[in-house]
């Protein structure tokens, strides 16, 4: 007994929660276009988020403080008077007849009768959360603003940004409260832009260590031009001060930024031993932004934000800057501000490997900062390069990604590709994430999100805390490297256990998950004689999707659903489906094994042409690892399926019983 208890000390371990500011006001939801024609930064972005964090029931956990507009003399600080005069009177009646002209000088600029008074809020609330921060009435803040800031220039407002608000903020801390001790900053800027307006702001300020990684293509990127190039390093004392990491392709996701973490700016934030961090903290660069063409997960922002929770004595500050898909917005601020409660220990990088061209820009930006962080200096180990995913080239139409179903251009598209290519050239195609080209039916998801199955497991995934690293994301003990885990989080709506007459046997010799020994595989057809455990999770097949890519991809070269409707209609008849797709996986055979509740069940497992293989001596049949086989004890133990001494057996049995 208390066995439940145990599952979850391997998983979470509770510490004590810090307190975290918040900050959001409605009135900076009057900002709009001027006939409320419909823009990506409306304020829906800042009310979804808000609304995610109170039915979350994270928000009840904050200090919520009320937005103040900030004052013209702090404003003063990186704004010339001209652009303040402006951002102050825009909204006023008498610009009435002028406003629109007066956007449209300005690049990606839009005013309103709101925006003004939104501007000093958003502006006000960024200084207001970080001066708390800094006199330590708070641990960290969230400042849930708009409109964003980052793209503000010195006297201009720019790319949807009025007033720079991380840089007023920044400003008013290093000149205004000397007082309150803070003499060193380091801004982080993961927006998927390049932080022109801030870069600009701080260029020979060696208080301030600007850090923006950002999608570039070579300048043809907004905001564009060389301003985001590596090669833009500060200049007189700033020189050092100032680095960019400029991504040369879209599709950016988890483990790219966390690569640029590791070998860049955490390494750097070291040396520099900042005061504190303010995050220019725009979700663009997140799964599904319409204009951000990248694919960091929630999970992603968290880790990212966790190992930066380390420096400053824990004291950050986050800034909204963009952000466009409202789900993944509110799904990666949820994860944040999770991450700024709770400063849990997590482990290194995800399942998948960075791009080469991510491992190239890594070189060039240490190579150029290395005489002023010796850090850089060092050569990254062939051995930890060589972990990478092959590029696939994608032409598109516009690389500012706001509108591009391009055309795949395939310089080195694999047969397996252009197989499925072929068939869905009606469908969508367009850069996404788990795919280096991504071929999707428009709204596949959200169609497999209505959808339910059983997904019935009989490996490691009986052992509910190791599924929910599936859906969840994370890492239990045993287990090499973390999971990305699931895009819709939501637990299994039914759980239950059901034996089946299927064999289970052990095979392979290592897996990059449990390291040394064999795994577990079904036997695909039936077999009265057998019987097997399984446990199975009511879950979407929208889920089960992502389950499969977990467990079949070692790289991010696929094409999704994996696993559609046709698919599902399909194996009631025909059993079993190979996912050619994912071929090379271990897992990539689905196979049908009955209803419940007029449910599918679904397991997924090797075909029966590995199954020759393995019986043939081509493939290795073993033993499992000592941690994979505790980990099956223990789920048929806490799952009440056996006695330990039972499972055990069963276990055993399965490992040398021959095929
Ligand atoms: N072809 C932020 O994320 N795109 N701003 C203009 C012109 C502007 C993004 C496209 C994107 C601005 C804060
Ligand atoms: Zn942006």
């Amino acid at each position: 007994m208390g066995s439940n208890c145990e599952t979850e000390s391997m998983v979470s371990n509770p510490q004590e929660r810090r307190r975290v500011g918040l900050i959001y006001d409605e009135r900076m939801c009057k900002h709009s276009t001027p006939d409320d024609e419909y823009h990506p930064e409306n304020l829906n972005r800042i009310k979804v988020i808000w609304d995610k964090l109170h039915s979350s029931g994270i928000a009840q956990r904050c200090v919520v403080l009320d937005a103040k507009e900030a004052e013209d003399k702090h404003i003063a600080l990186v704004h010339r008077k001209n652009h303040i005069d402006l951002i102050k009177n825009i909204s006023s009646k008498k610009f009435d007849s002028k406003r629109n002209k007066i956007a449209s000088k300005f690049n990606s600029i839009y005013f309103n009768g709101g925006s003004s008074e939104a501007a000093y809020l958003a502006a006000g609330s960024v200084i207001e959360v970080a001066e708390k921060v800094a006199k330590g009435e708070l641990d960290s803040g969230f400042a849930i603003v708009r409109p964003p800031g980052h793209h503000a220039e010195e006297s201009e407002p720019m790319g949807f940004c009025l007033y720079n608000n991380v840089a007023i903020a920044t400003s008013f801390l290093l000149n205004e409260r000397p007082e309150l001790g803070i003499k060193k900053i380091l801004i982080v800027d993961w927006d998927v832009h390049h932080g022109n307006g801030t870069q600009k702001m701080f260029w020979k300020d060696p208080r301030v260590l600007f850090f923006s990684v950002h999608r570039h293509e070579f300048g043809s990127f907004y905001p564009g031009g060389d301003d985001g190039s590596y090669t833009m390093i500060g200049e007189g004392p700033g020189m050092g001060y100032n680095i960019n990491v400029p991504w040369e392709n879209g599709r950016c996701g988890d483990a790219d930024y966390l690569a640029v973490w590791d070998h860049v700016l955490i390494p750097v934030a070291k040396e520099f031993d900042p005061d504190m961090i303010i995050i220019s903290a725009g979700f663009d660069a997140a799964i599904g932004d319409p204009l951000g063409g990248c694919c960091v997960s929630p999970y992603g922002y968290s880790i990212m934000l966790n190992k930066l929770m380390g420096f400053a004595g824990g004291k950050i500050v986050m800034a909204l800057e963009g952000g466009y898909n409202l789900d993944s917005l509110a799904n990666s601020v949820l994860a944040c501000v999770q991450a700024l409660q709770q400063h849990k220990p997590v482990a290194g990088s995800s399942e998948a490997y960075p791009f080469e061209s991510t491992w190239h820009v890594i070189q060039s930006v240490r190579k150029q900062l290395s005489s002023y962080w010796p850090t850089l200096g060092d050569k990254i180990p062939e051995k930890v390069i060589s972990w990478k995913t092959p590029q696939i080239e994608i032409s598109s139409s516009d690389s500012d990604g706001e509108h591009e179903n391009g055309l795949i251009v395939a310089e080195e598209l694999d047969k397996a590709v252009e197989d499925i290519i072929e068939p869905l050239k009606n469908l969508q195609v367009h850069e996404d994430c788990q795919g280096q080209a991504t071929v999707v039916s428009p709204s596949w998801s959200s169609e497999l999100s209505k959808i339910d199955i059983w997904y019935a497991t009989f490996g490691s995934n009986i052992n509910k805390s190791r599924f929910d690293c599936y859906i969840e994301g994370g890492q239990m003990e045993g287990m090499q490297k973390p999971c990305v885990g699931s895009v819709d989080k939501s637990q299994p709506k039914e759980i239950m256990w059901k034996t089946f007459p299927h064999r289970l046997f052990f095979a392979r010799d290592r897996s990059d998950t449990w390291g040394p020994g064999g795994v577990a595989f079904l036997h695909p057809e039936s077999n009265i004689q057998e019987k097997t455990y399984m446990h199975l999770y009511k879950i979407t097949l929208e889920q089960f999707n992502d389950v499969l890519l977990q467990e079949n991809a070692s790289s991010r070269d696929m094409i999704r659903p994996l696993f559609d409707l046709t698919s599902l209609q399909t194996i009631e008849t025909e059993k079993c489906i190979s996912v050619e797709l994912v071929q090379r996986g271990w897992y990539h055979n689905v196979v049908y094994l009955g209803k419940e509740n007029n449910i599918p069940i679904l397991t997924m497992t090797c075909t029966l042409s590995d199954i020759d293989d393995f019986k043939s001596g081509k493939f290795p049949v073993n033993s499992p690892a000592k941690a994979y086989a505790n980990t099956l004890v223990e789920g048929l133990v806490q799952g009440k399926q056996l006695s330990k001494a039972e499972a055990i057996a069963y276990i055993e049995e399965a490992s040398t019983k021959p095929l």
